[in-house]
């Protein structure tokens, strides 16, 4: 290897070593479609579980040290006590997330309904979610709004974007000085005609109105097919307005898959924006978050082999030369500028990922040392009766 090689090895190293993923605690938990739900064995029955079952992936990848919570469904009596759980597990709470799409009254809409009853008790979970934040420790309020249409006239679209606004606008001042408000778009489902934060542009444009602690949320399956990812990435980094990422993969819809197994060129064009904008490390201030649901394979292994995912995509954004692909981008050279990026994503990074986890003291082969340690056989064991934890509160 020639000098150069090294240094440019020790440079990746070092910032892959700062690099964190949070994962999402409802992807440890059942999950499926509308067709089914299949549960799973050792499937955790509380909050407590699923973050044992996080402190586990953080201590075989040590770059998971953050799990996202989701209310209901992690609603306990003391939040504080969770909090204190979780650091003994190694792990620490991380965005929590609002859920004002399961309950009968949103029908036709949470903050945006037109009942404005609705809209009160939809607002006031909003605030109940950040009174958790301030008992949790958590930075980030994570709002996705189900609300939308299914049939032109249904209702007024303009209304509901004043109705939003004021929900937001309630809600961002309610915030403390440490806290954001991550605001997360979504093209469609389960409304089928107007959705009413459809996409990053609303998104942004909402968010600019509310001030400097709302900020936009991608996640990577929420976009009409073929849309360039990456440019919002860009986009939103140099406006200053990129909070989170919700990583997952798909091949048609919102399918949230695991990051990087349908389309893992993209996840390398997106951590290269990321890299591009000096972003990857905690003080860019973005949450590299999980969001996916594991509905035929075994959870655990499922969000290990996600995060081995980030990180080789990461690893290769991380040595796209960028001196050679400026000075082709500069000189006009189509073929050389691509071919630079292309010699990147054709590396394979897998060594070079082995060689730094043998050297933060993690066995090289996180996947292989699950598989070896036990973990599943006991947890299979444990967690016999009780409640299975899923999308029900
Ligand atoms: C909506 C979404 C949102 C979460 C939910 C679990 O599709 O991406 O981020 O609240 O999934
Ligand atoms: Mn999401």
């Amino acid at each position: 290897m020639t000098q150069s090689d090294a240094q440019t090895h020790d440079r990746v190293k070092q910032a892959l070593r700062i690099q964190r993923i949070e994962t999402p605690s409802w992807a440890y938990a059942n999950s499926g479609t509308r067709f089914k739900v299949f549960p799973q064995e050792g499937v955790p029955r509380n909050p407590y579980e699923k973050i044992a079952d996080a402190a586990v992936v953080h201590r075989l990848t040590g770059v998971a040290p953050t799990v996202a919570l989701h209310i209901p469904w992690d609603r306990v009596d003391d939040y504080a006590d969770l909090a204190k759980y979780a650091a003994d597990q190694g792990v620490a709470l991380g965005a929590i997330n609002a859920n004002v799409f399961q309950d009968n009254d949103y029908k036709l809409g949470s903050v945006t309904n037109p009942d404005p009853g609705v809209r009160r008790k939809a607002i006031d979970h909003l605030l109940e979610c950040v009174d958790i934040m301030d008992r949790t420790g958590s930075r980030d309020l994570k709002l996705w709004f189900s609300d939308g249409t299914n049939y032109p006239g249904q209702d007024d679209i303009r209304a509901r974007q004043d109705r939003l606004a004021a929900a937001l606008r309630e809600t961002y001042d309610r915030l403390g000085d440490h806290q954001r408000l991550l605001l997360e778009y979504k093209l469609f489902e389960p409304a089928f005609y107007a959705t009413d934060v459809p996409d990053w542009g609303t998104a942004y444009a909402h968010c600019l109105e509310l001030g400097p602690k709302a900020q936009v949320v991608i996640d990577t399956g929420h976009h009409a097919p073929g849309t360039n990812i990456e440019f919002i990435v860009a986009f939103l980094l140099r406006a200053g307005k990129l909070g989170a990422f919700d990583f997952n993969s798909r091949f048609y819809a919102d399918d949230d898959l695991m990051v990087g197994a349908a389309d893992p060129f993209q996840l390398f064009r997106i951590m290269y924006e990321i890299v591009r904008g000096d972003a990857l490390g905690p003080e860019a201030g973005i949450a590299f978050m999980l969001d996916q649901c594991h509905n035929i394979e075994p959870k655990i292994p499922a969000i290990i082999r996600s995060v081995l995912n980030v990180q080789e995509a990461t690893a290769k954004a991380l040595l796209v030369d960028a001196a050679a692909l400026a000075a082709a981008q500069q000189a006009g050279d189509v073929l050389g500028a691509n071919a630079v990026l292309m010699d990147a994503y054709h590396t394979d990074v897998r060594p070079l990922l082995a060689e730094l986890r043998a050297e933060l003291g993690l066995d090289p082969d996180p996947m292989a040392a699950y598989a070896r340690s036990g973990y599943f056989d006991k947890i299979r064991a444990e967690r016999v009766g009780g409640q299975q934890a899923g999308w029900g509160a």
